[in-house]
């Protein structure tokens, strides 16, 4: 027990340490947030085994946080792999008296295996073994008392001015690598005239769009659009070598690649994403003008006829949907009149509209058709977000007038529409009709909605609640997001003040 205590805070273990934070220090200094940082195929294992309970139960408890909670448990295992190496390393290199070039050696391996980068992997052990280095100094000749790790004082301060050293590094690296970290794309499409229809509907939804106060336009800013995914760092694929599989149980096998799919029938529209997993008046629901081809071109052309449509994306995300679901989706290059952008699934995503945005299955790279429904990645933790979005009227903007308070925010109902958005502000007492935008002029995009409310000062109930083209009443029961979407309709107490 004594001897495991003096093991564990003895030099070698915390030199190990020490040389295990530098080197994912450095390895973040030297490639950014890439998939050349050492902590992203950690990250990939992580999120493929960590068990659905865990991960649902940090999204109910800690929201959004649990992104953050993600990526510090992650870093944390990150280090500890490169710790426990370098503690292996230096036992070895003890026997020889070269724990620096076997510290550098086992660090640079581990690195270049898990990221395939010869060069940035220098990154992570150059400054692991130089870590080693300033707390052995092998030049000064000297060798702690014992081999078990007991160290002569003089050593202690070292250490000490080492790990205030690597906490300078650490800071320093981490500025290092934001620089390193690529800027999101922005370069337009190259087909005119999928240029000229995308810039069209901006233009509409522009025109059409109110003017509200904390809620997004009728089409979301692509650097404002929700972002959710598996894969804490977003893959960077390049579109050149970009490839897209057609098989299964089909007539002709594809393969499609980048340029042949934008030589294809394109379409462009308006679809609006909305998460499952997010809050009933949460945030993660966006609008686009999407630009695509067709599914139905990618179902005839390999003569598939299969109840179920499989779809496979680069970050081990997949998804299973019905033959006629997919049959309306898009396979989408082009996001508001831009190449869709890497944190939406550069180069390719599928949009499958009025459906919950999970089955949107980003950095597409497979199509497999097969009569068997199998569970998506959501589907083995326990969720069912495959199926049509339920409808939402949200409350994003509460704003003091001069003679009230005007409400307001978007509505969506995926393909049944939204015909009514009804307000009440007196806790569902009574009801009064909202403003609409006009409807968009193709797809399945929100509406906007708002209601100038001249009242009184003071609180109010306000409840809100959609209505769809068949006239029915978004659903009033309320759910938690888990497992299908969260459902009720949306309230907030309101006080308006003194003019
Ligand atoms: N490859 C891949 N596609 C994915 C996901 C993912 O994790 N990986 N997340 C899905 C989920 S849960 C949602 S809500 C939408 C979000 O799309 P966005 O990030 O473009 O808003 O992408 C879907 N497509
Ligand atoms: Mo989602």
């Amino acid at each position: 027990m004594r001897s495991a205590l003096r093991a564990l805070t003895g030099k070698q273990a915390v030199t190990s340490l020490l040389a295990g934070i530098v080197a994912v220090a450095g390895s973040y200094a030297a490639a950014g947030f890439t998939e050349e940082f050492t902590f992203t195929p950690v990250s990939a294992v992580v999120v493929h085994y960590t068990p659905g309970v865990i991960i649902n139960t940090t999204l109910d408890v800690f929201g959004d946080l649990g992104q953050y909670i993600n990526m510090a448990f992650t870093l944390t295992v990150t280090v500890a792999l490169f710790t426990v190496l370098i503690g292996i390393a230096l036992e070895i290199g003890r026997r020889f008296n070269g724990r620096g070039v076997a510290a550098f050696g086992a660090v640079w391996l581990a690195a270049f295996l898990l990221t395939r980068a010869p060069l940035l992997s220098l990154g992570a052990a150059v400054p692991a073994a130089a870590v080693v280095a300033m707390t052995y100094r092998p030049w000064q000749g000297r060798e702690p008392a014992d081999s078990t790790g007991r160290w002569p004082d003089e050593d202690r301060r070292e250490i000490l001015g080492t790990g205030l050293g690597v906490v300078g590094f650490a800071g320093a690296s981490y500025v290092a690598g934001s620089y390193r970290t690529p800027e999101p794309d922005t370069t337009q499409l190259v087909e005119e005239d999928t240029q000229t229809e995308a810039d069209q509907l901006v233009a509409e939804a522009e025109g059409k769009a109110f003017d509200l106060p904390g809620s997004p336009d009728l089409l979301s800013d692509v650097e404002n659009f929700y972002n959710v995914d598996i894969a804490t760092v977003a893959p960077r694929i390049d579109a050149e070598s970009w490839e897209l599989t057609v098989d299964g149980e089909v007539d002709q096998e594809l393969s499609i690649d980048y340029q042949q799919l934008q030589g294809m029938e394109s379409e462009t529209q308006y679809s609006t994403l909305r998460c499952v997993g997010e809050d009933l008046n949460g945030a993660k629901m966006d609008n686009a003008v999407w630009t695509g081809v067709p599914a139905t071109e990618v179902v005839e052309q390999a003569g598939a006829a299969t109840e179920w449509v499989r779809m496979h994306a680069d970050d081990g995300f997949h998804n299973t949907i019905p033959m006629e679901v997919f049959e309306q989706s898009l396979i989408v290059y082009g996001m508001n009149g831009f190449e869709l952008p890497r944190d939406h699934g550069h180069p390719v995503r599928v949009i499958v509209p009025g459906h919950w945005g999970e089955v949107n299955v980003k950095w597409l790279t497979r199509i497999e058709f097969t009569d068997e429904d199998v569970e998506g990645y959501w589907e083995e933790r326990g969720w069912e977000g495959t199926g049509e979005v339920s409808a939402v009227a949200k409350l994003w903007t509460t704003e003091q007038t001069r003679d009230g308070v005007l409400l307001g925010g978007q509505a969506y109902d995926g393909h049944d529409g939204v015909s009514a958005v009804e307000v009440s502000l007196d806790g569902g007492e009574t009801w009064n009709d909202a403003e609409l935008t006009e409807r968009l002029s193709t797809g399945d995009g929100w509406r906007q909605w708002r209601y100038e409310a001249d009242v009184e000062p003071g609180e109010y109930d306000v409840v809100v609640r959609a209505i769809d083209d068949n006239g029915e009443v978004q659903e009033r029961e309320p759910s938690d997001a888990f497992p299908d979407g969260a459902t009720g309709w949306v309230s907030d107490t309101v006080t308006v003040a003194e003019a």
